[in-house]
């Protein structure tokens, strides 16, 4: 149920890298935490461990895989472009230091699970218009990718507009198709696949 664990999931599965899947609870019990820190540093969710190398935070994942298997010779996950690369990590690190009302008012449980049935509080509702207005900014034209092809940040902008979209909360239609697109792809719908509630 974790937006940090689905991004890395489908920057492995966009990849198509093999991969096992290790579930750990939430919140990791402090024996596991204990256990994780010396390889991980960070005992968080996701951590990416190949071979020798165990790295937790989901961007730093998703850029060792984009790195570690580049293309040509494997999808992207990044643009290729220099500026609408910065512009990727610029709407992923405002997903991640931004929306904590939002994120709290609709948690990815009310993605993937069961919607939440609270009133949006203001902070969230004020929150939910800024994510709007931004995603309107970089997908306002009815595309369903930001650039010309799929990179990892629209996974991650679609996931966000997606706490609106399965709670019935208000959202352009615009940005509620580019959500619904984005959730129709194969490494999203294997994500969702993954989730114990689905197994
Ligand atoms: N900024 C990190 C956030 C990772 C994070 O907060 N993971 C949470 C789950 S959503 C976690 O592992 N929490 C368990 C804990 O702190 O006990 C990322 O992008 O990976």
């Amino acid at each position: 149920m974790s937006p940090w664990v689905f991004h890395a999931m489908v920057a492995l599965e966009e990849k198509q890298l093999p991969y096992k899947l290790e579930i750990v609870p939430l919140p990791i019990p402090i024996s596991t935490k204990a256990a994780l820190q010396p390889r991980s540093i960070i005992a968080k969710v996701p951590i990416l461990v190949h071979g020798e190398t165990w790295i937790s935070e989901s961007l730093a994942i998703s850029e060792y895989l984009a790195e570690r298997f580049p293309a040509p010779d494997h999808p992207r996950l990044f643009p290729a472009d220099l500026a609408e690369r910065a512009r990727a990590r610029q709407i992923m690190m405002f997903l991640r230091t931004s929306s904590f009302a939002l994120r709290e008012a609709r948690p990815t449980s009310s993605v993937f699970g069961r919607p939440s049935l609270r009133a949006m509080p203001d902070p969230a509702r004020e929150e939910a218009a800024e994510l709007e207005r931004i995603a309107l900014a970089v997908v306002g034209d009815g595309r369903t990718t930001m650039f010309g092809s799929w990179c990892i940040a629209d996974s991650d902008l679609a996931l966000a507009l997606m706490r609106l979209v399965a709670n019935q909360d208000p959202l352009d239609r615009r940005l509620v198709n580019y959500a619904l697109a984005q959730f129709d792809r194969k490494s999203v719908r294997r994500f969702i696949a993954h989730l114990p509630t689905n197994r």
